[in-house]
């Protein structure tokens, strides 16, 4: 039996019933389909989802983005709530709409996020090329924008006839839900062939469950990772997304009670092991606390489960001076677990885990190890208290109003944040209770996703409240999804934190010698012919009002908790605005961040910077 359906009805057909299941529980692969339409999909792949919803014959709900960047930022968001077991397809135009996207795919398969990438192309056919908006390449016809997604997709197909859609859905499926390999997945669709019948074999349509495993490791990486950990005097635990997406928290806490191993967490590992658990050491690498950061300098094993090691978490290769450091690496991902010249152990986090606590069964670390640190973090508890409760003026500290909001939320409330100087303030000060609530995009730190990633979050977790932290930066490159909120009803409140400007870099630039050059929202000034003249007349609470949301203005850490209440209160997407000092004083990470200073140069600040580089990183090492 056959059904004749357009190449485009076909496909939202099939992706109606792929279902995942993971310890016995089902639910649906692709949630749903953000899109904006052009004439590459308006009557393709957009007339297949109108026929969708008039007929009810395949249930793919649509949703209008204001941005393609923003709608693949807002899939992720959705995707990392529901650990990776549910997507969203994304479709756009050709030409523009399409390339919009692509820095959204690099951020998925960076974070190893699934999101399925419809991005339209130019005719198969090439009937009437150069078509609006197509890219020529005289070295050959069959290159188009879309091409630019290869490097940054995990799986990458161009729909050039319809006999070839079957197996590339299949295909994708399958990256998509595999733990490992999963990432952005890129099916290009011709316009003409979008539209084009063809008669399909009815089992394509049934309905297909993909099962997500949990692989165990093999015996013998099993006895060499336990060989590895039982010789450990000073192991540390550095645990990353993987351990969340896993489910693995129980798994983690189990394993370092039954040890005495304390665990320090990456950006996407925060809150993997609640915060306050007395074998937790907080956030490890260039922004994370000093007390997991003296581990790190001592410890002889590190155990990094579900880690990617990015430079941020290893301190750019100098958090870890013990000189016959070794690492054990339980990771999903082969290409993972090999890092460091580890011990490599490729398994599921939680399956991993519980193996590893049965095999590590009478080892335990020395109790002094253990008082050792907890003291270092008493003592470091009483200085975040201290940068939560500054008394900054006249403006308040960034660490107050991070303070403010955690002291504020609730256990399984959300915060999401990606660039700029709070995801470094965030990781070493913020006290996380649940797997589920610290949300920081750290893996391509883009600018632009905090908003669009909150309303993703929240699509997936519709019983939290989502408090999305954006900087005046972050705000001006992509507060359009705001609007998006308003119109779908999807509650956010997103707290705007003006500092003018580029606080982050700025900073960094100051102490890499560059003097703040370039980060300040300034008018040019016409004496110096730099952008260092007055304050901007921009009003971004104006700006977000215009957009449909509540605005809530507050000068102080006093009006920022009441309005924090008010915004709890309120049913409708709400922004808290409120300006900080970008001088205020942050603690210290006791750690270090590998960004090059000019090696010669005519200024005296860069000079000087050079020569404290050059002397940091003498520290830097090759794990081998
Ligand atoms: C899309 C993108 N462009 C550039 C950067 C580099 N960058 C990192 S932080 C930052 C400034 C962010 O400004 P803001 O959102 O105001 O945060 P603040 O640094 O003031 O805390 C820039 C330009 C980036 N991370 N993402
Ligand atoms: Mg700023």
């Amino acid at each position: 039996m056959t059904v004749r359906l357009t190449v485009a009805q076909a496909l939202v057909r099939f992706l109606a019933a792929q279902y995942t299941e993971r310890d016995g529980r089902r639910q649906r692969l692709i949630a749903g389909c953000w899109g904006i339409f052009g004439h590459g999909n308006v009557a393709g792949v957009g007339q297949a989802l109108l026929q969708a919803a008039e007929t009810g014959d395949a249930d793919l709900r649509y949703y209008l983005a204001r941005n393609e960047q923003a709608m693949v930022h807002a899939s992720v968001g959705f995707a990392r709530m529901r650990n990776r077991l549910q997507a969203f397809a994304c479709t756009a135009s050709i030409g523009p709409g399409s390339t919009n996207m692509v820095t959204g795919a690099a951020l998925a398969t960076i974070n190893r996020i699934p999101v399925l990438l419809l991005p339209s192309d130019f005719f198969a056919t090439r009937a009437a090329s150069p078509v609006l908006q197509e890219l020529e390449d005289p070295r050959s016809c069959d290159v188009s924008v879309n091409d630019a997604f290869r490097p940054v997709s995990r799986f990458w197909d161009r729909i050039n006839r319809p006999e070839q859609l079957p197996s590339a859905l299949l295909a994708a499926m399958r990256v998509l839900t595999d733990p490992a390999e999963t990432g952005a997945v890129t099916l290009a669709l011709p316009q003409d062939v979008q539209a084009q019948a063809h008669d399909w074999p009815e089992e394509l349509f049934t309905e297909r469950t993909w099962y997500v495993p949990r692989p165990v490791p093999e015996p013998a990486a099993l006895a060499r990772a336990v060989e590895v950990l039982r010789s450990a005097r000073r192991p540390l635990i550095v645990a990353g997304g993987g351990v969340i997406y896993s489910e693995a928290s129980d798994a983690l806490r189990e394993f370092a009670e039954a040890t005495g191993i304390p665990v320090s967490d990456t950006q996407a590992g925060k809150g993997a092991l609640a915060w306050d658990h007395p074998l937790s050491a907080g956030g490890v690498g260039s922004t994370g606390s000093p007390v997991a950061n003296a581990l790190a300098r001592e410890a002889d094993v590190v155990l990094g489960i579900g880690t990617r090691y990015s430079d941020f978490t290893t301190a750019s290769r100098t958090a870890f001076q013990h000189p016959d450091v070794r690492f054990v690496n339980l990771n999903i991902a082969a290409f993972d677990a090999g890092k460091h010249a580890g011990a490599a152990l490729v398994a599921d986090a939680r399956a991993g885990l519980e193996a590893l606590t049965g095999a590590m069964a009478g080892y335990h670390v020395g109790e002094e190890y253990i008082t050792g640190f907890r003291e270092h973090d008493a003592r470091w508890q009483r200085e975040v208290d201290e940068a939560y409760h500054l008394g900054h003026q006249p403006l308040p500290a960034q660490t107050e109003i991070l303070g403010a909001l955690n002291e504020f939320m609730d256990d399984r409330d959300v915060v999401v944040q990606a660039a700029g100087s709070m995801p470094g303030d965030l990781q070493m000060l913020w006290r996380a209770r649940d797997p589920k609530q610290y949300h920081v995009e750290y893996g391509y730190s883009c600018m632009g996703y905090e908003i669009a990633g909150g309303l993703g979050a929240r699509l997936a977790a519709p019983d939290r409240e989502v408090f999305v932290l954006v900087g005046d930066g972050s705000y001006l490159m992509m507060a359009t999804e705001i609007v998006t909120a308003v119109a779908e009803g999807i509650k956010l409140t997103v707290v705007l934190v003006n500092n003018q400007g580029f606080g982050s870099i700025g900073s960094l630039s100051e102490s890499l010698g560059s003097q703040r050059f370039g980060t300040r929202y300034r008018y040019r000034n016409p004496d110096t012919g730099l952008l260092d003249g007055g304050v901007l007349p921009v009003d971004l609470a104006a700006n977000a009002a215009s957009l449909g949301a509540e605005v809530i203005r507050t000068r102080t850490v006093k009006e920022f908790g009441v309005a924090l209440e008010q915004a709890r209160a309120s049913d409708r997407t709400t922004v808290v605005y409120v300006e900080t000092d970008p001088l205020a004083p942050v603690p210290s990470s006791q750690s270090w961040w590998d960004v090059p200073v000019s090696e010669t140069s005519a200024l005296e600040s860069t000079q000087q910077a050079r020569a404290a580089y050059a002397a940091a990183k003498r520290a830097q090492r090759l794990y081998l």
